[in-house]
């Protein structure tokens, strides 16, 4: 007897401009390459392949204020991310988008926003993402979505080229983060003075990570129940586990930490679109450490959507009898 559990879309966003090294737009092709879709057809799901998006290059993508790169084509990437999302959360699919690097969370979030206002977004990352255009050092818009996002911020945010479609869907209590251990000085500053939650390396070792997800579900569901949205960065594994990823941190969630993150969001049946991001196989030393990196990747996105440690108790639902 097979239990059709959830029906998911799965949108490829091979977007690499919103940071510098190449290869993240290889990483939907190795999810897949990772045996996502046989993963996920196993435990009962049954998947639509929205295929990769196509985003075009913006031509004389200049710099803005001198430090942010290629705006007009991440932010017009951003927006195809966002209706790809949006169609899919329309037709009732829970929606994975693989990325890609982390910029694209600014579409899905929007895209998913679209179709429901209530949501709330657990950011799962080594990283706060949360420059804004006038803080951020590196240029880098990955380290930025978050900053568009937040309604609080709206005053902080510059009008950037590309960037005109965007409006803030969350305020500050609509987010946690999990897993933080680099943070910019200005994102310090922003994460204390809007009071928004996080859960760093640090928290998870002082209360463990149960009460880091109790708490979380907590403060996000336990007013009322609504819509959840997991913007995960595979960096927010140890370096050993996931070492194929653009900015690899020490100290990084175990293998354990994620799949317990990941089945506790499931449990809270309110899962209604996730990404996966910043995997890049183009950065592994060896095949095997991208071959590793990728397969996390399957077991995080197979996790959120049902599998469990235990075993599934769907093939085997009763014992041979001896006659
Ligand atoms: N905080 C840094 C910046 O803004 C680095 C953040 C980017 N790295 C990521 N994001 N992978 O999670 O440039
Ligand atoms: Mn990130
Ligand atoms: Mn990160
Ligand atoms: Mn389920």
């Amino acid at each position: 007897p097979k239990r059709w559990t959830h029906s998911v879309a799965v949108i490829g966003a091979p977007l690499s401009k919103g940071q510098k090294k190449r290869g993240v737009e290889h990483g939907p092709a190795a999810i897949r390459n990772a045996g996502l879709f046989e993963r996920l057809s196993k435990i009962g799901c049954s998947v639509y392949d929205v295929g990769d998006l196509k985003f075009s290059h913006v031509p004389n993508d200049a710099l803005y204020n001198n430090t942010v790169k290629h705006p007009r084509t991440v932010g017009l990437a951003c927006q195809v991310v966002a209706d790809a999302v949006s169609t899919a959360i329309g037709t009732g699919h829970t929606c994975i988008t693989l990325g890609g690097d982390h910029s694209l969370a600014l579409g899905s979030i929007s895209g998913h926003a679209q179709q429901c206002p209530d949501l709330c977004v657990i950011w799962v990352d080594a990283h706060a993402d949360i420059n804004t255009p006038l803080t951020s050092k590196s240029g880098s818009l990955h380290g930025q979505p978050v900053s568009f996002l937040l309604r609080e911020l709206q005053d902080k945010v510059p009008p950037i080229p590309g960037f005109s479609w965007t409006k803030p869907c969350l305020s500050r209590a609509d987010i946690v983060y999990i897993g933080l251990r680099d943070l910019d000085p200005a994102e310090q500053f922003i994460l204390k003075k809007y009071n928004i939650t996080y859960y760093s390396m640090r928290h998870i070792d002082c209360i463990g990570i149960n009460k880091v997800m109790e708490r979380t579900t907590d403060l996000l569901l336990g007013r009322r129940q609504r819509p959840i949205h997991l913007s995960f960065d595979i960096d927010a594994f140890d370096p050993m586990l996931a070492p194929a990823t653009g900015t690899p941190v020490m100290g990084g969630l175990t293998y354990r930490e994620g799949l317990y993150i990941t089945e506790e969001i499931h449990n809270t049946g309110m899962l209604s679109a996730m990404d996966l991001v910043e995997v890049n196989p183009l950065l592994g030393a060896t095949s095997d450490e991208v071959k590793a990196t990728a397969s996390l990747a399957v077991d995080v996105i197979t996790s959120c959507m049902g599998r469990t440690r235990e075993g599934d108790h769907i093939i085997v639902d009763e014992l041979p009898t001896p006659c």
